[in-house]
């Protein structure tokens, strides 16, 4: 196992070759791909997760934004040279500009992506794949043109599913990135192709120039660089349709695999909270200290976090930040003066706006998704010298 140290090492140093692709013109080196350091899962594709000392605002700045990738990224496509195909059951098969998007009422959506194996790290028995622990997860703005119109313009019937291809292509055993998206969500008005992110444009590495914003549902929804929107009725059946990015319907006992038939797709994502702050194990100074994270709940909203300094016993109310929305997640924060110095157990529980509360256990599952138990730190309080 690598330390947490040796884990953050400066993406910059590592990837010499993926700092040349970064375009403009800067004076000193960027971090890698206008990151900051971040942990480093994977070089080639980039696998980045935020570490939590960088959570804090509302918004998650774009170059503290984690990356998931399956799959090199595609080579970036000239701006003129763009077209999104929108084909299938449609009246009018469309190849799409830029322009063509940029044209359509625009629309920003603040909205998480979480990636359904964030927290993997914490099963146990662990399972293999990234050992992701609380940063696979950020809060951006979203901003583009909402899928519904564009599906309008190419005259799609109502068939049950939208088929997204990203342009990243299979390499060696990992198969092209598509996925099925169900229509009645496609049309949802919050449903976007995003051209920007926070306000800016799209980074390459986000999926550039147009991703799917699916708010609510796991990360895998959201995919990045479009190029293929098919109107169908089949649901693809591919390696990112199945058997990955499936949860078993009933519990299993940890450590056991799953059949096959008893896997369904998985759609919206749980609640659940995280502590950013203090960290994991950190040595705190007796007096005032902020405890603080974030907390969502797919498509509903987050009611209610509670913070337990006792290891469980007694359970506080947190203060959230405004406003209360689906998609998007709320910081919260308690004020907590401990009396005495020792080694204090932290543990954060949300509610949603559908009266689903955090578990104390997650569900073990082998592939390690959707981790969303009761968050636990420790923090040792010294007396200050
Ligand atoms: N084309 C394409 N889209 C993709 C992926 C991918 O590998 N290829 N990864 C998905 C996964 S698993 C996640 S969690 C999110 C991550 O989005 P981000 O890198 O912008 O944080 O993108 C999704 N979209
Ligand atoms: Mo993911």
């Amino acid at each position: 196992m690598l330390t947490l140290n040796r884990r953050e090492i400066l993406a910059a140093l590592a990837t010499a070759t993926a700092a040349r692709l970064m375009r403009g013109g800067e004076d000193e080196p960027p971090a890698i791909l206008g990151k900051r350091p971040m942990i480093l899962h994977n070089d080639l594709p980039e696998d980045l997760e935020t570490p939590v000392r960088y959570f804090g605002t509302w918004l998650t700045p774009t170059d503290s934004f984690f990356v998931r990738q399956h799959l090199p990224r595609p080579r970036p496509i000239e701006s003129a040279a763009f077209r999104l195909t929108v084909n299938g059951m449609v009246a009018k098969p469309l190849e799409l500009t830029l322009e063509d998007l940029r044209r359509l009422p625009q629309y920003t959506v603040p909205a998480v992506i979480e990636c359904t194996g964030n927290g993997r790290a914490f099963y146990s028995p662990k399972v293999p794949g990234i050992q992701w622990g609380r940063g696979a997860i950020g809060n951006a703005e979203w901003k583009g043109p909402r899928v519904s119109d564009v599906l309008k313009l190419a005259g799609a019937s109502s068939a049950a599913y939208v088929e997204i291809d990203g342009a990243d292509s299979g390499v060696a055993k990992t198969p092209d990135f598509v996925r099925s998206l169900p229509m009645t969500k496609a049309l949802h008005p919050a449903t976007l192709l995003a051209l920007e992110m926070n306000g800016g444009p799209l980074p390459d590495l986000h999926g550039a120039p147009v991703r799917l914003i699916v708010p609510g549902w796991d990360g895998t929804s959201s995919v990045k660089w479009v190029v293929r929107l098919s109107i169908t009725d089949i649901r693809n059946n591919g390696f990112f349709m199945n058997p990955g990015y499936r949860f078993p319907k009933y519990n299993l006992p940890p450590g056991t695999p799953a059949k096959p038939d008893e896997l369904e797709v998985i759609e919206g994502m749980p609640v659940k909270s995280s502590i950013t702050a203090p960290e994991d194990q950190s040595k705190v100074a007796l007096g005032p200290i902020a405890i603080r994270g974030f907390a969502w709940a797919g498509e509903e909203a987050i009611e209610r976090v509670e913070v337990s300094t006792d290891g469980g016993s007694k359970w506080r109310e947190a203060e959230l930040s405004a406003p209360k929305l689906p998609f998007a997640w709320r910081l919260w924060r308690l004020n907590w003066q401990p009396s005495d110095p020792g080694y204090y157990t932290i543990l954060s529980r949300a509610t949603d706006s559908a009266g689903r509360v955090q578990p104390i256990v997650a569900r073990w599952n082998p592939s390690g998704y959707l981790y969303n138990a009761i968050d636990r730190i420790g923090v040792i309080v010294e007396k200050a010298s």
